[in-house]
């Protein structure tokens, strides 16, 4: 009897041992993230804790946002369904690790793309989904009119974001003198911002018109100060070592923004398919090849382009003047209309 339970232990103490040598558990991280997710069945996004117009629940828990279309993307490129992702929601300070450690496929979190983080902590991103600038909130009743009245000020900041950096670069630059509250909690910030522990509250623009229009009773009684301090390129990230799936996540983001210079929508995407475009019937998978190019089949960016839409109709439905944001195109319209966005051919 007691040979019998040693003799099993003694199997699943070797099964163990293999595991660990073939690295099948040592490390979920440096496997084939497009295998991992089609084993698992779903994608793990790793998103904010709840930024709204960019990655948040609404009142049926259902998340939505800019990021959660570029989650949903993904999984409907990889997994034949936009709804196979979950979104990991993760404070600023914590996105790096997850992504480093597999919890996630993917960080689709307002993050800006930046020398350090694209090399020194294991990450690398896959394109710019919305162009971006750190920026200042405050209370009207301040009657500041610009950054440059900020001298002394108590600004608040979220730990573990690139403003913290941007604002002290910037502070030094000018000859402001500030007092940083930083907090690590996103509700904790904007709560200590709300309660009036500190006159500014600072991060990426995109952050301050979410802030000030979701988190604060009377929206009115903040304005956005004119001074924009930085770039701030936000995108997704993929860990490094996985060519094949940084090169799903970027072409997700460019099947979109093709798709919206194509004129290809979520509402004609069928009849587009009889398009005599070489482009749409590429993109489409009508003529075949670019699916198989990334290990995926041929109606890979239909599927795109039919679950979630066009990045037109995404910016618009999330962040853009539909939406209660109301953030206009300007650096994020295509360049054909002035703007940044420049879809990289799909051929
Ligand atoms: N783009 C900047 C800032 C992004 C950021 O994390 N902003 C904060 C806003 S204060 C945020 O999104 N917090 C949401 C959360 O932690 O859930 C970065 O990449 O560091």
């Amino acid at each position: 009897m007691v040979k019998k339970k040693r003799d099993k232990l003694r199997v699943a103490l070797g099964g163990i041992a293999a595991l660990l040598c073939s690295g099948v558990i040592a490390s979920q991280a440096s496997a084939a993230t497009l295998d991992v997710v089609r084993e698992r069945g779903h994608l793990q996004c790793g998103v904010t804790t709840g930024f709204a117009g960019f990655s948040a629940p609404d009142d049926k828990g259902e998340w939505r946002g800019l990021d959660i279309d570029l989650c949903r993307a993904v999984a409907a490129a990889t997994l034949g369904d936009a709804d196979k992702y979950k979104a990991v929601p993760l404070n600023s300070q914590q996105r790096f690790t997850a992504l480093n450690s597999g919890e996630i496929d993917v960080l689709a979190r307002n993050t800006s793309v930046t020398q350090q983080r694209d090399t020194a902590v294991g990450a690398i991103h896959a394109g710019i989904n919305f162009y971006d600038g750190q920026g200042f909130l405050v209370l009207r009743s301040l009657g500041v009119q610009s950054a440059k009245e900020l001298d002394g000020a108590t600004i608040c900041l979220q730990t573990g974001t690139s403003n913290e950096n941007t604002l002290a670069d910037w502070a030094r630059a000018n000859n402001i003198s500030y007092k940083p509250v930083v907090i690590e909690q996103f509700n904790e910030v904007v709560n200590a911002f709300a309660a009036g522990r500190c006159d500014v509250f600072s991060t990426d623009a995109s952050g301050l018109a979410s802030i000030r229009i979701s988190r604060l009773q009377d929206p009115d009684a903040y304005e956005v100060l004119p001074e924009i301090i930085s770039k701030e390129p936000l995108g997704p990230f993929v860990r490094q070592g996985d060519d094949a799936w940084l090169n799903i996540v970027k072409w997700t983001l460019q099947a979109m923004l093709n798709a919206e210079e194509l004129g290809v929508t979520s509402t004609n995407v069928d009849e587009m398919r009889n398009s005599n475009d070489p482009n749409i019937r590429r993109m489409l998978g009508v003529t075949p090849g670019l699916g198989s190019n990334l290990g995926l089949d041929d109606e890979w960016a239909y599927r795109i382009i039919k679950e979630v839409g066009n990045y037109g109709e995404s910016f618009e439905r999330n962040v853009g003047m539909a939406s209660p944001l109301k953030i206009k195109r300007g650096l994020n319209a295509l360049w054909t209309d002035g703007g940044l966005m420049y879809p990289l051919p799909l051929r």
